[in-house]
């Protein structure tokens, strides 16, 4: 007879939106006792990964996401940088290795991907960083699947492209493209062999069911993402969001220790937001089961915290910087019980 485990394989299509919303409103110690139980299971309970990004196109996107300070519609302090040269962003990539990451992630300010000479440039740029011995990762816009193919040709290993919010609350933030056209380039990405990163933004004035109609999105993908960068909203001076107040800790806890237990084998990235959270708000994400952050003075256009404190942080809590490697050993061997 066939018991079943105490901690199940992870499925998609698992929870209902119920089931989600009472996960999420668990106890704050029960909920985190669950999370852990999962992530101790899953995931290196000491490694985090550390990634980088470079802006490598910086603003003037058509798209008018409300949020973003490299959105044209929007009178921002970002200044509007062409595609940067191969050898530029290389430099960028061998530094950023020095400095301790594992992951590389180059952005561009793109609605889609357009074949030609810049995709060509970008395509030598993934070829070269990967040869470095980085895990290469792309943000760039929407992108058909023949383009994906190119991608990971190349050496590109992951592609992130977010959801951002629920299915309902999206056209509050974004007008000029659909939910659907995220999804179908999150399927293009996926046939094409690329790793998904997909996650979303707290903070631009979303409700919790909101926050959770998103996981239940994400975690309804089969498989599950790769990994899921949960971002707080930086609230840019011209962008209509500038004026957002700040999600509670205690709920951008909730919602990790929720993506955590939905998808047990993802990485969660605690992304976007960190030069607001204190060092403890940061512990408690760990202890959530966010395993990732970036690391590097830069998101793409905006502040992060200092690499060095970063490190003293990691050493505080005697976790380590996770190499990829031994990262996908590591959730071969996390059997089930
Ligand atoms: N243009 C591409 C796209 O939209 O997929 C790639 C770059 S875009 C800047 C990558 C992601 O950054 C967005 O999907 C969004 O989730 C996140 N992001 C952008 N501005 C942000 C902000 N002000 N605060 C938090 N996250 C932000
Ligand atoms: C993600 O989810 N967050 C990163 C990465 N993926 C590309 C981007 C955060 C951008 C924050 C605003 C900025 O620096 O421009
Ligand atoms: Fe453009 Fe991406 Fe910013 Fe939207 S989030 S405005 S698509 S760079």
């Amino acid at each position: 007879m066939q018991l079943t485990p105490l901690i199940p394989e992870p499925m998609p299509n698992q929870y209902t939106f119920d089931e989600i919303r009472e996960i999420h409103d668990l106890p704050f110690t029960t909920l985190i006792f669950r999370a852990q139980q999962i992530h101790q299971k899953f995931q290196d309970p000491a490694g985090v990964q550390l990634c980088t990004l470079q802006s490598i196109k910086t603003g003037q996107c058509p798209e008018n996401c409300k949020y973003c300070p490299q959105s044209a519609h929007y009178d921002t302090p970002v200044d509007a940088e062409p595609l940067m040269d191969s050898e530029d962003i290389t430099g960028k990539a061998a530094e950023a290795k020095a400095g301790g990451a594992s992951r590389f992630c180059m952005g561009a300010a793109w609605r889609d991907v357009r074949d030609g000479p810049q995709f060509d440039s970008v395509l030598d740029t993934v070829r070269k960083v990967s040869d470095m011995g980085l895990e290469v990762c792309c943000t760039m816009g929407m992108l058909r699947e023949d383009q994906a193919v190119r991608l990971k040709e190349a050496g590109c290993a992951v592609y992130n492209h977010n959801l951002d919010t629920s299915r309902e609350f999206y056209p509050e933030i974004i007008t000029t493209r659909t939910y659907d056209d995220r999804l179908q380039t999150l399927k293009n990405v996926r046939k094409a062999g690329l790793e998904v990163c997909a996650g979303g933004i707290l903070g631009m004035g979303e409700s919790t069911e909101d926050r959770l109609r998103l996981l239940m999105e994400l975690a309804d993908l089969d498989p599950h993402p790769d990994s899921v960068p949960i971002n707080a909203l930086v609230p840019v001076p011209g962008t209509p969001l500038e004026n957002m107040e700040p999600v509670s800790c205690f709920e951008f806890v909730r919602i990790i220790a929720t993506a955590r237990i939905l998808m047990p084998r993802s990485i969660v990235r605690l992304s976007a937001g960190r030069t607001e959270m204190s060092a403890e708000a940061q512990a408690l994400c760990f202890l959530a089961g966010a395993n990732s952050i970036f690391l590097g003075e830069k998101l793409l256009t905006t502040p992060n915290p200092e690499k060095s404190e970063d490190f003293r942080l990691l050493k505080d809590l005697g976790l380590y910087p996770l190499d990829p490697e031994e990262a996908r050993n590591f959730h071969r061997q996390a059997e089930p019980a």
